[in-house]
């Protein structure tokens, strides 16, 4: 297989559950945006992450869809897969929030432009505070899930952590308190930046911290 990415975008979730796994993959790093994404696979919209699964099928794309596929496809890693209903709900019902509920409301802070027609940096710094306040809405849905629990879902890192790594590593560059008020957040974060594999995936990624 192989996962097209962004040095620290998205697309981290899906590095760091392919290096929990233990898939054979190769990666490539493409620019946030860049035209390469598009020769890559032109429904993909120019984003990341994109995954070759190299099985005849097309590309796929989509965060949770490309880490349900990663922890079905290698259930021995116990990283998302489950013979319990009630345990994928809760594992998808986060997957889901991190990508319709959280992540959007950071796209604001790196791409302000896009969400004003008026160009003025007066403008796009005012999107950028309307930002800030979602993400730390959002971010306490989060946190007090976390109160008493290390891992978002069950005793064990999953699919869901790792998605959730990227976001808040982002809190911690575009938040001026970065994790200070949330402390259940915080903790996951350091947990997970402690994982050997994350290490060796931040690494590849050529990301310091
Ligand atoms: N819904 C998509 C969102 C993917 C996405 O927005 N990726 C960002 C990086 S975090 C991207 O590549 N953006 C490029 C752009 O918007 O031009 C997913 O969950 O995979």
């Amino acid at each position: 297989m192989k996962l097209y990415y962004t040095p620290g975008a998205c697309s981290l979730g899906p590095h760091i559950a392919l290096e929990w796994s233990g898939a054979d993959y190769q990666t490539e790093a493409v620019p946030f945006s860049d035209e390469r994404l598009n020769e890559i696979y032109p429904e993909g919209n120019g984003k990341v992450p994109i995954l070759d699964r190299e099985n005849g099928l097309p590309p796929l794309t989509q965060s949770p869809a490309i880490l349900r596929y990663i922890a079905d496809r290698y259930p021995g890693a116990r990283i998302g897969s489950s013979d319990s209903v009630d345990e994928l709900a809760e594992i998808n019902r986060w997957l889901v929030f991190l990508c319709a509920d959280l992540h959007p409301v950071f796209h604001p802070v790196f791409v302000g432009d896009r969400y004003t027609t008026d160009q003025s940096q007066t403008a796009i710094e005012a999107v950028e505070s309307a930002a800030r306040t979602l993400i730390r809405k959002e971010l306490e849905v989060l946190e007090r899930h976390l109160q008493g629990r290390i891992y978002i879902v069950g005793d064990s890192p999953t699919i869901v952590d790792a998605y959730a790594f990227p976001m808040l590593r982002w809190a911690q560059v575009k938040l001026p308190e970065k994790l200070e008020n949330t402390p259940n957040l915080q903790r996951l974060h350091d947990a997970l930046a402690a994982d050997a594999a994350v290490q060796k995936v931040m690494n590849a990624e050529g990301l310091t911290s």
